[in-house]
């Protein structure tokens, strides 16, 4: 909606997210300039369309996140735009301007936000969505050595002003949706000062519209040690925020530099912000160097006493425009997608998504030779998705956080809203009650939330509703860990763990922090 926006305004545009709708021949066959992008796990669709648009001789233009981390990968495009589209749009659409229209176009600059136009939410279904995303800013002040979005944001959150956001906000308003908006930053409190601000004119906004929306974002753990932002999160319905705890074990965050995340008792900080009414989803990762047996109980129980209902347990992938990649590289440890080790080098790291090699984080994922023994990171991460996602214990974790949980709702539910949640409700509880597992469980939680106020009991639905896709996703965790176990047994060729390295690969000491190992030693519990 972003890049549509930025395109001339006499174009004619036609925008077809294909996670929701297929794409028909009549708009193929309409369009003369096919624009397309996305994510690594959207590879293999992208490239099905370069193909498709080159086999029609239609001018096909490729951006967004993994074209920009590996260019090389979408070659076959006749224009590759790559970074942020503010920029980088311009210096194509003026490339075609002089008739060059072929070739690669970047720029190591990064935009000012505050130039970026409003997006064309008029392109898009509102009913297609559980909620509609606005991003206010882009970039984080940490260091992760996983993370590739300081990599392709930098490390200087920009923030559009606030103007822009209001702006925004009026548009989806008067377009008609009401209900969950999504803030997609990086990091929404990657720059406190002026989310402060932007706080306080979002209040007056929600108060003059009568509250239309409730938010959920995603923000670094300090959130926690925040109380005037968490209240003032509070005071414009800010229900959900998504964490990366990643690990409960300091040392692992040390070596991953995040140590940000133990500065003080992760359980006491996440209950800490249910005080102040909002909800905490997360993310949790296996396979960091260093990782110890034990890891699974430490991380069971961390999920069972912060409370977090939706916690996102993944397995490492070393993303391709990463530090860690580039370290791993070096040591001479990443896999290709053909199962085969690399030798050292410093080359990039090219990271193909096919039908055979998912890359997501739940399943996909440890592309390089770990330090503990890659069975046992299997064989935990299915003990602790077997575990989290017992029906027995999500439902009863579900009752602790709701009973934690001070939520406070300002927004005011449309009509529309009203009928879809009544629909939304029926569907789950036929659900639960034709699932003998849960069954009990369900019914329990909902009669006991139903006598704690409407607040609870919303809550209580909207965190027992997903676990109707969470115990397929158990089972499929389930059912593909065994199969690694298998593969990592029996038919891989690469080693199960550093251990095994061939010789001259094993001299590095893996135990030292990796600051050392590359040489950038700085602290980073604070932002730089
Ligand atoms: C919101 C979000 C999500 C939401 C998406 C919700 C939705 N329906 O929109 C959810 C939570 C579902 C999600 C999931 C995942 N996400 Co995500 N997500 C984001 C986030 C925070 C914001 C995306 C956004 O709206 N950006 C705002 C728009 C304006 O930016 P943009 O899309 O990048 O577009 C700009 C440029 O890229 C360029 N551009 C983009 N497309 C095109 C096309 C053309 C033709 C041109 C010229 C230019 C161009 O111009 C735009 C303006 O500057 C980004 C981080 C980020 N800062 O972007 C990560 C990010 C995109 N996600 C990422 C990842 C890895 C994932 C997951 C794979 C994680 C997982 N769990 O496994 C899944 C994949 C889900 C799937 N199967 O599709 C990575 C992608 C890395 C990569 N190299 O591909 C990012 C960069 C962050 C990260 N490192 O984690 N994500
Ligand atoms: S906190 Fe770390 S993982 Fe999260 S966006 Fe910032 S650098 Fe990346």
């Amino acid at each position: 909606m972003t890049v549509a926006a930025l395109l001339p305004a006499h174009w004619d545009i036609r925008l077809t997210d294909i996670n929701v709708a297929d794409l028909t021949d009549e708009d193929w066959n309409w369009a003369d300039v096919i624009c397309t992008g996305g994510m690594i796990p959207q590879q293999p669709g992208i490239l099905a369309i370069i193909d498709r648009a080159q086999a029609d001789e239609k001018y096909v233009v490729v951006g967004g996140p993994d074209p920009t981390s590996q260019p090389e990968v979408y070659e076959r495009a006749d224009a590759r735009v790559l970074g942020e589209g503010e920029i980088t749009v311009p210096m194509w659409l003026d490339a075609w301007r002089r008739g060059e229209p072929l070739g690669l176009f970047e720029t190591a600059d990064r935009p000012d936000v505050t130039l970026s136009p409003t997006p064309r939410f008029d392109l898009i279904n509102f009913r297609d969505y559980l909620h509609v995303g606005i991003q206010i800013s882009r970039g984080c002040p940490f260091n992760c050595e996983f993370c590739d979005i300081i990599e392709l944001y930098g490390r200087v959150p920009r923030s559009k002003s606030i103007e822009q956001v209001l702006t925004e906000l009026d548009r989806i308003a008067d377009l008609g949706h009401r209900g969950w908006v999504d803030v997609s930053d990086d990091n929404f409190i990657g720059n406190k000062k002026f989310v402060k601000k932007l706080l306080v004119a979002l209040e007056e906004w929600c108060r003059k519209r009568n509250y239309p929306f409730y938010f959920t974002t995603e923000a670094s753990m300090n959130l926690a040690d925040d109380d005037e932002l968490l209240d003032m999160m509070r005071r414009v319905d800010f229900r959900y925020v998504f964490m990366g705890i990643e690990s409960p074990d300091p040392d692992l965050l040390a070596t991953t530099q995040k140590r940000m995340n133990s500065l003080k008792p992760i359980v006491q900080r996440i209950h800490h912000v249910y005080e102040h009414g909002i909800a905490i989803t997360a993310g949790f990762i296996m396979g960091f160097d260093g990782e110890k047996p034990g890891t699974a109980d430490a991380l069971i129980d961390c999920i069972e006493e912060t409370g977090i209902n939706i916690a996102m347990v993944g397995l490492l992938v070393a993303l391709p425009n990463t530090q860690l990649t580039r370290r791993l590289m070096s040591e001479g440890r990443m896999i290709d997608g053909n199962h085969q080790l690399l030798p050292p080098s410093n080359d990039r790291y090219r990271l193909e998504s096919s039908d055979t090699i998912t890359v997501e984080n739940t399943t996909g994922g440890l592309n390089f030779v770990t330090t503990r023994d890659r069975v046992d990171v299997y064989d935990d991460y299915r003990r602790i998705i077997s575990t989290i996602y017992d029906p027995g214990v999500f439902m009863r974790r579900v009752m602790r956080t709701t009973r934690m949980l001070r939520p406070e709702r300002r927004q005011t539910p449309s009509l529309g809203e009203l009928r879809r949640n009544a629909v939304a409700f029926l569907r789950i509880a036929w659900w639960m009650t034709r699932h003998a597992e849960v069954r009990w469980h369900y019914w329990n939680n909902t009669i006991r939330t139903f006598w704690m106020g409407m607040a609870k009991f919303e809550f209580a639905q909207s965190m027992m509703a997903p676990y109707m896709h969470l115990s397929k996703q158990a089972a499929r965790v389930r059912h593909e860990m065994q199969l690694g176990i298998n593969f990592a047994q029996h038919k891989a060729t690469y080693p199960r763990s550093t251990a095994d390295l061939p010789a001259g690969r094993q001299s590095q000491d893996l135990s030292l922090p990796v600051l050392e190992v590359l040489g950038a030693g700085r602290d980073c519990s604070e932002p730089a």
